[in-house]
């Protein structure tokens, strides 16, 4: 889905700001019609943000189910003619837009933009009134999923994932417009060939394109045009291309016309592209045709006060921390990120593992962590048609979300899902060969979890690489290290020798409190976590079928209450307010060459 964008031919209004606001504790608004007038109450909200810590009320923090957002808006009487639309980039975890009485798009899934056609909805030059309503329970429907448990007190949400469920309207809303006639959607597919780079590409087109055709450029970073091509596709060839690189975020733009018959642009759409191939050769995974060992994080969109709400100031800073520490890479665990953070990972040269929703599919995992109650995953009651449907539809908005990224080099479908039973491979089976189907250039894997060792997973054969999150030292022989190598290293041989394709650790860490500290490497001290991921270091120097470390967390972050979470997760190799632990400068002394 092509983002909003301006130039003579279109325009946009980010329609960020406050809003007014309405938390639906009894549930009452869609049946009371709360769109067809100003909001109940005179509380305000800020857009982009999640709304649970905005307010210093713990039944905000820990409402289930609706709330609603409303904003009027004044549509220039100047787009009078043009195809006016409204786009969400994110609403969690489902929404139903108005403009006016007029319902204009529905949509499941917290994390992938929806939009709707209002041009015939909206009245030109005057205001007019938007309210979404935004529902945050999580289901046996939902990806992620959950359930509501009933309590003397009221509902309570339960998930079997290990991060807070921040809701809201979470990143930008846009009205925009483009011409009637227009480029829907754009494709590109880079390889290279030694010094030679191609971009395949595609131009979908909507609305009265007859006789129209497309035109498309190709420039470098100096604005030099370096390839052009004309129809609705093609293969335009670079000789002597400058590479996108990871560490060196090379982008070409890619700029897009439509002319009519007298040879006038009716629509124009820009992307920038950058030229690289990605591939998995035996247990190597190669950019460009060169073996690359990813260093870096799993992290999460997380931060104080506004929850899951993107904000460009922290992401350049989280960006900074990672160019400090020495990463050259991220997953967007566990769902897809803001577009913002895509775009910043290209032109940086960040190499990104691109993950669904689909995180807590392990029910019986339940245990401790999440404090849910344990089932059988997969089954007519839980996990079962339904939510892989919806699981399809999350990968299918995230590949045509961010497909022409070059710094996504890889999907995940899942993390830590139940891979060890005949039902995780009913279940998983449709959903790699739909990622393929849409996105052929790309690897696709999920994340392994620790109860699915590489004799007993059942999942791991559809994958082009082996992704794991071990615990050996912290869930697993806590405080003892010694242990703790052998068999990690014992488990990463198996993985190894038995699937011999490259293994990627995408998750490895310890709790630990900043401040705490001791001679003797104690669990929770700064002390422990160094000296447990050097034990890790260790062990992946010794195999090389180890093309890939992702520390767990790059930050603290928030949970869900529970008695083995201290005020969230303490795995982050920096606070929550982005200081760094001791282990932050052992990662940077492992990672960067030049310290
Ligand atoms: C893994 C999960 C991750 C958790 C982490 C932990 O993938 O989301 O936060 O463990 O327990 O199981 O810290």
């Amino acid at each position: 889905m092509l983002r909003p964008s301006a130039h003579a031919l279109r325009d946009r209004r980010r329609l960020d700001g406050l809003w007014r606001f309405a938390v639906d504790s009894d549930g009452v608004g869609r049946d009371q019609e709360w769109w067809q007038a100003p909001l109940p109450g005179r509380t305000e909200i800020a857009v982009p943000a999640s709304y649970n810590d905005l307010f210093a009320d713990g039944s905000v923090r820990d409402h289930v189910g609706d709330v609603w957002y409303q904003t009027t808006v004044h549509v220039p009487a100047a787009w009078e003619g043009q195809r006016i639309v409204l786009r969400f980039d994110a609403a969690t975890h489902r929404a139903v837009a108005w403009v006016g009485g007029t319902q204009v798009v529905e949509h499941e899934g917290g994390y992938t933009p929806f939009e709707a056609d209002v041009t015939d909805v909206v009245t030109v030059g005057a205001d007019n009134r938007i309210t979404v309503v935004v529902d945050n329970r999580l289901s046996w429907e939902s990806v992620p999923p959950g359930y509501v448990e009933q309590t003397p007190a009221g509902p309570r949400q339960r998930y079997y994932h290990d991060f807070f469920n921040y809701s809201g309207l979470h990143r930008s809303v846009w009205l925009h417009t483009t011409p009637p006639a227009h480029i829907s959607d754009i494709t590109v597919v880079t390889g290279l060939d030694g010094t030679t780079g191609t971009v395949d590409y595609e131009i979908e087109t909507s609305g009265p394109a007859e006789g129209l055709t497309a035109h498309v450029v190709l420039r470098d970073e100096d604005g030099h045009e370096v390839a052009r091509g004309e129809g609705a596709s093609g293969t335009l060839v670079v000789d002597q291309v400058h590479p996108w690189r990871p560490g060196e975020g090379y982008l070409h733009r890619f700029e897009a016309e439509l002319h009519d018959s007298t040879g006038s642009p009716v629509d124009a759409y820009s992307l920038d592209v950058g030229v690289r191939s990605v591939e998995v050769r035996g247990t190597e995974f190669l950019i460009n045709g060169e073996p690359f060992y990813f260093t870096g994080f799993g992290m999460h969109e997380d931060h104080s006060v506004r929850g899951k709400g993107h904000d460009n100031a922290s992401m350049v800073h989280d960006f900074a921390l990672l160019d400090w520490i020495g990463a050259n890479s991220l997953r967007t665990s566990h769902y897809p990120y803001a577009e913002e953070v895509l775009d910043h990972a290209d032109r940086h040269g960040i190499v990104v593992i691109d993950e669904t929703a689909a995180v807590g599919m392990n029910l019986g995992l339940a245990g401790g962590i999440v404090n849910a109650e344990t089932k059988p995953t997969f089954s007519a009651n839980t996990i079962g048609e339904v939510t892989q449907h919806a699981h399809l539809q999350a990968i299918r908005e995230l590949v045509a979300r961010d497909k022409n990224h070059p710094s996504v080099v890889l999907w995940s479908v899942a993390n830590e899902p139940e891979s060890d039973s005949a039902g995780s491979r009913a279940y998983f089976e449709p959903l790699f060969t739909e990622t393929r189907r849409l996105d052929p250039s790309r690897p696709v894997g999920f994340v392994n979890v620790m109860f699915a060792p590489a004799d007993a997973c059942v999942v791991s054969d559809l994958a082009d690489v082996v992704m794991v999150n071990r615990y050996y030292g912290w869930y697993v022989d806590p405080g003892d290290l010694a242990n703790a190598e052998r068999a990690l290293e014992d488990e990463l041989t198996a993985w190894a020798d038995r699937h011999g394709k490259p293994i990627i650790v995408t998750e490895y860490g310890a709790d630990t409190v900043a401040g705490l500290h001791s001679v003797v490497p104690q669990p929770w001290t700064e002390e422990y976590q160094v000296a447990f991921l050097d034990v890790y270091h260790r062990v992946f120097d010794r195999i090389p079928a180890v093309v890939g470390e992702q520390v767990w967390n790059f930050a603290d972050f928030a949970t869900a209450s529970g008695f083995a979470r201290v005020q969230g997760n303490k795995k982050g190799v920096f606070t929550r307010e982005r200081h760094p632990k001791a282990a932050a400068f052992s990662l940077r002394e492992r990672w960067r060459d030049d310290v």
